[in-house]
């Protein structure tokens, strides 16, 4: 008789793998799936954080990862043994200049994270998430995808990308058992945020939520992708924007004082 192959265990639980999840949404999702009764997968750059939050959930695995990398982003797709649902949240704002003024290189780097990165993740996941028989797809875009406003710049053009990506993955796996669930937030005020888009200059970070009364949390947009996530099988969220009850457009925003 031959020797049995040693073989990587099978993971019965359903799993999901978020990106971006050492802070803000992607953090708040991966605490609300585990809740949920995900095993989740936390994919970032930063190892210090998703290792810690891992250790707070159960079952939880932290994968270092940049979206970016397609090597690394194959590589972690075949150490995985289960997929049922992919969050796309990483990316982020660099910049607030005007299209005359913008560096192309940062507009390169939101291209890059907010585009490509799901981009390559969807690709890479996807034999997994059609294999599970009830894959999902999610990705984290912004109002920034569906509108424009000055100083928008790259990141703007990169949200439409975004967008336009899950759109058109949905019209592509519409048959497949795949859902495709885009979440647009409006203001969303996390730590990182801001500071990252103004980098690192804390009063013009601070500037964006200055009188607006609730601006939404991590924790509220990680309750509606949660949400989103947990509706039966057949009930595919398409677009769902979710704003402070204080913004009416981007443009149209509340302040106090
Ligand atoms: C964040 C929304 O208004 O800063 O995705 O572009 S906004």
């Amino acid at each position: 008789m031959r020797p049995a192959v040693p073989r990587r265990p099978v993971v019965s639980t359903r799993t999901a793998v978020i990106t971006g999840a050492s802070s803000g949404i992607g953090a708040a999702t991966a605490r609300q799936l585990s809740a949920a009764g995900y095993r989740v997968v936390l994919t970032a750059r930063r190892e210090d954080r998703i290792r810690a939050l891992a250790e707070e959930l159960p079952e939880a695995v932290a994968q270092v990862l940049d979206v970016t990398d397609r090597a690394a982003v194959d590589a972690f797709a075949a150490s995985l043994d289960r997929v049922d649902v992919l969050v796309n949240n990483a990316g982020g704002a660099l910049g607030a200049e005007r299209v005359a003024d913008a560096d192309p290189a940062d507009w390169r780097t939101m291209y890059e994270t907010n585009v490509l990165g799901v981009l390559h993740m969807t690709q890479a996941l996807l034999p997994a998430l059609r294999a599970s028989g009830d894959g999902t797809v999610l990705v984290v875009s912004s109002t920034a995808g569906l509108a424009t406003y000055e100083g928008g710049g790259g990141y703007v053009a990169a949200k439409h990308g975004a967008h336009v990506l899950a759109e058109t993955l949905r019209l592509e796996l519409c048959g497949e058992p795949v859902r495709v669930i885009e979440i647009a937030p409006g203001m969303v005020k996390t730590g990182e945020f801001a500071l990252t888009r103004y980098r690192g200059d804390e009063e013009k970070a601070a500037a964006v939520y200055a009188g607006v009364a609730e601006p939404l949390t991590a924790e509220d947009v990680a309750e509606t992708i949660t949400w989103a996530i947990t509706r039966p099988s057949h009930v595919n969220i398409d677009l769902l924007v979710v704003r402070p009850r204080a913004q009416a457009s981007n443009y149209k925003v509340h302040r106090e004082g």
